[in-house]
C-alpha cells in the first residue's frame, strides 16, 4: 500500500470503528454499525436532520445542521458533541447577521458545509436569492454567524471551500444548477483574493457514463489535502425510472490546481442499500457533507445525510482509499477543460 501524507491537523479523537472482518464491500469504506446517528424529531419543532456538516473545536466537536422544521421549511441548527456522534441540536436556528450585528436571516437555509481557513471558520448553504443560489457567513467562535456577499449568481448549490488558500486565493467548488430539482450538472472551481469577488471559474469534472453518476454530480465534504492532491467525496446521481439515486464518488484534485482532475474512482465508494438510506423522506440518498480526518493515523470519518431523513456515518482510511480511487481511476473528457485538452 502508498504512503499517503495528510496535511492538517491531528486530530486524535476522530470517530472510529475498524472494518468489519466480514466486509464484502468492494470499496474500503464502511458504515458505523449504530447508523443512523441522528434519527427523527432530533430537536422540538425539527422533524428530521439530515445533509449536516462538522469540525473538530477545542477538542470537541461543532456542528451545522440542516433542519427540516415541522412546517416543512429547511433550517440551520448548531449542534455540539464530545465526541462527533451523539449530538446535541440547539432548538434554536442559528441567528445569521449582517457585519453590523443586525439579524439577517435568509428565508431557509439547506445543505451547510463548515470550513475552517486560517482563523476563521465559513458556513455556506443553499438558500433562495430569486432562486437557489449559495449563502456563506463567517465566524470566529461558531457562536455569531456573520453574513459575507453571496458569492455566485443564481442557480448554484453545493458549495464546497477548500481549507486554505490555493496560490493566494481562497477557492471553492460549486454546482450551476436550475432552480428545482435539476437534472444536470457538473462541479466548477471558483477563486477570491477575499470573499468577495469571485472569478477565474474553471470547470473541474462532469457527469460520467458510470450509471450512478450518468445524471449530474456535486461536491460533497471540504477536499482533504494529502501528498496525492485534494481527496473531494462528492456525490453522484443516476436517474432511474424510480426517481434519483444519490451516491458517493471519490476523486483526487492536483494541489496547485483543482480543476485538474488526476484521478476520479470508476465505481461508487458508497451506495444506498441500509434501510436508512432506502427508506424516508427522499429514498436512495447518500450525500456527503463533511469529513473529520486524522493526519496522524490517516482516519478519516465521513458525515452524510441519508434518504433526507437521516446523518449517517462511515470510515475509510486514507491509504485505503487514495489506492482505491488511483487503481480504479477512470478520467474522461468531461474532466477537462473545454479547448483546453
Ligand atoms: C438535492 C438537494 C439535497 C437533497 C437531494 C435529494 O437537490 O436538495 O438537499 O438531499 O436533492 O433529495
Amino acid at each position: 500500500m502508498s504512503e499517503v501524507k495528510m496535511f492538517s491537523e491531528p486530530v486524535p479523537n476522530v470517530p472510529w470503528q475498524d472494518r468489519p472482518a466480514n466486509d464484502n464491500h468492494d470499496a474500503p469504506i464502511w458504515r458505523y454499525t449504530e447508523n443512523p446517528i441522528i434519527g427523527r424529531n432530533p430537536a422540538k419543532g425539527v422533524a428530521r436532520i439530515f445533509n449536516s456538516a462538522v469540525v473538530p473545536f477545542e477538542g470537541k466537536f461543532v456542528g451545522v445542521f440542516r433542519g427540516e422544521q415541522v412546517n416543512g421549511i429547511p433550517y440551520i441548527y448548531l449542534g455540539e458533541s464530545e465526541d462527533a456522534i451523539h449530538w446535541n441540536i440547539s432548538e434554536e436556528k442559528i441567528k445569521f447577521v449582517d457585519e453590523n450585528g443586525e439579524e439577517f436571516m435568509p428565508i431557509y437555509a439547506y445543505d451547510p458545509r463548515l470550513v475552517k481557513v486560517e482563523d476563521t471558520y465559513y458556513a455556506i448553504w443553499c438558500q433562495d436569492f430569486y432562486g437557489a443560489a449559495i449563502g456563506i457567513a463567517k465566524s470566529k467562535d461558531l457562536k455569531t454567524f456573520v453574513r459575507i456577499e453571496n458569492p455566485f449568481l443564481p442557480f448554484n448549490r453545493n458549495a464546497v471551500l477548500f481549507p486554505r488558500k490555493i496560490n493566494g486565493n481562497f477557492v471553492m467548488l460549486s454546482r450551476p444548477s436550475d432552480s428545482g430539482h435539476t437534472p444536470f450538472g457538473d462541479i466548477f472551481v471558483s477563486e477570491s483574493p477575499d470573499m468577495v469577488y469571485w472569478g477565474k471559474h474553471r470547470h473541474v469534472m462532469g457527469k460520467s457514463s458510470e450509471w450512478w453518476e450518468s445524471l449530474k454530480i456535486g461536491g460533497g465534504a471540504a477536499p482533504i489535502e494529502t501528498s496525492e492532491g485534494w481527496l473531494l467525496f462528492y456525490h453522484g446521481v443516476a436517474g432511474t425510472c424510480n426517481g434519483y439515486v444519490y451516491s458517493i464518488g471519490g476523486a483526487i484534485l492536483d494541489i496547485d490546481n483543482p480543476s485538474i482532475v488526476k484521478y476520479r474512482c470508476e465505481n461508487f465508494l458508497l451506495t444506498p442499500e441500509e434501510w436508512y438510506e432506502e427508506r424516508g423522506f427522499v429514498p436512495n440518498v447518500c450525500f456527503p457533507c463533511a469529513t473529520i480526518h486524522d493526519s496522524e493515523s490517516g482516519k478519516i470519518a465521513i458525515y452524510y445525510g441519508a434518504a433526507d431523513s437521516y446523518v449517517g456515518l462511515a470510515f475509510t482510511k486514507l491509504d485505503e482509499i487514495v489506492d482505491y480511487i488511483k487503481s480504479h481511476s477512470v478520467v474522461t473528457t468531461s474532466d477537462t477543460e473545454i479547448g483546453r485538452r
